[in-house]
């Protein structure tokens, strides 16, 4: 029973120095420690033994035990350094490695154009109002006087999101118009900007999604004149103050009578040139009095209030005011267009 003790203090210790983790430390520990490990299985030996060897063997047995837990104890210590040795090496944050610069961008030049337009109706007394581009027929169309078979109701005009023709990608923002009405009632002046959708194929003036700002002033005694007068401030303040403008007879569903304004060309005077398509004027917004239906189908009464309605297109604007040739290049996020800005 000696050497069977010597034998397995030799290998256990070895076995001990030999691991590489905790589990396999563990493991160790089980096959000589455990219930049914080695060193318990010579112990349970020891009622065989004569009794004058079994205090003998008893102490060496223990002498054995004890070895071995001191052993598994210091390994366990030695472990446990060198993984967090391992780990506070492949962890280390090196300070001195520069930092990543941070890249500071700009405002991309359509909403910089936003931004000014927004400023002068801000200036003017109007509020601005955001709205969802996910938009419910009744509110794009229908309360807005377009009849059932207007031609912008058709799937092959508009982003139609339901079969029954209910819910739509905005064709314009005008809906914000019909919700500033029902929702806040009279007096208004509002502006609402923001992407509208119509299925157009896409060429150096036209695309799938766009910008507007419409704006709206309803109260008692508006005009036509108002229509003008404001109108003309806003051209002004965007194209310069001696800019001359041109009111033409138009139809929309929505206003009546409905105008289309024209400024005249900045390049070449009003003579006609490749700027303006040899026309001298260009075209800039829509805008008219609101129809007394859409007033009264947003519960207010049109014999007491009238109020008028603008619409214009921001690329256009954007296009002008930057020298842009092709309506693409704002759509498609090329750096090396954008940075020039
Ligand atoms: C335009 C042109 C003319 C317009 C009308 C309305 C509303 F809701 F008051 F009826 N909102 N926007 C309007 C009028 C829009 O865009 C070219």
């Amino acid at each position: 029973m000696k050497e069977q003790l010597e034998a397995i203090r030799k290998s256990a210790l070895d076995a001990v120095a030999e691991t590489r983790t905790a589990a396999d430390l563990e493991a160790v520990r089980v096959r000589y420690l455990g219930k049914k490990g080695e060193l318990t299985a010579v112990l349970k030996q020891m009622g065989k033994l004569s009794p004058e060897e079994r205090p003998v063997m008893g102490q060496l047995a223990n002498d054995v035990r004890a070895a071995l837990e001191t052993a598994i104890e210091a390994r366990s210590d030695a472990l446990a350094q060198e993984a967090m040795a391992a780990r506070l090496k492949a962890e280390t944050v090196d300070v001195t490695i520069p930092g990543k610069k941070v890249e500071l961008g700009h405002k991309h030049p359509m909403y910089t154009v936003l931004d000014e337009i927004k400023e002068i109706f801000i200036n003017m007394g109007f509020e601005v109002m955001d709205g969802p581009e996910i938009e419910q027929a009744d509110y794009n169309f229908t309360k807005l006087n377009a009849p059932e078979n207007h031609p912008s109701r058709d799937w092959t005009d508009t982003f139609y999101l339901t079969e029954d023709s209910s819910i739509l990608l905005r064709s314009q923002t005008s809906p914000m118009q019909i919700r500033a009405m029902e929702t806040y009632g009279v007096p208004i002046r509002m502006v609402s900007p923001g992407r509208v959708y119509r299925k157009d194929e896409v060429d150096a003036t036209h695309s799938p999604m766009f910008h507007q700002i419409e704006g709206l002033v309803v109260d008692k005694g508006i005009t036509m004149a108002d229509l003008k007068g404001t109108l003309n401030a806003v051209i002004r303040e965007i194209y310069g103050p001696n800019t001359k403008t041109r009111f033409r007879p138009h139809h929309f569903p929505f206003t009546e009578p409905s105008c289309e304004v024209d400024i005249q060309c900045h390049k070449c005077g009003g003579v006609g040139c490749p700027t303006c398509k040899g026309e001298g004027w260009i075209e800039v917004l829509g805008a008219g009095m609101v129809h007394p239906k859409v007033l009264r189908g947003c519960g207010i009464d049109p014999e007491v209030y009238s109020g008028f309605a603008f619409g214009m297109g921001l690329e256009r604007l954007a296009m002008g005011q930057f020298k842009i040739s092709d309506l693409r290049l704002i759509f498609e996020n090329d750096m090396r267009f954008l940075s020039q800005f």
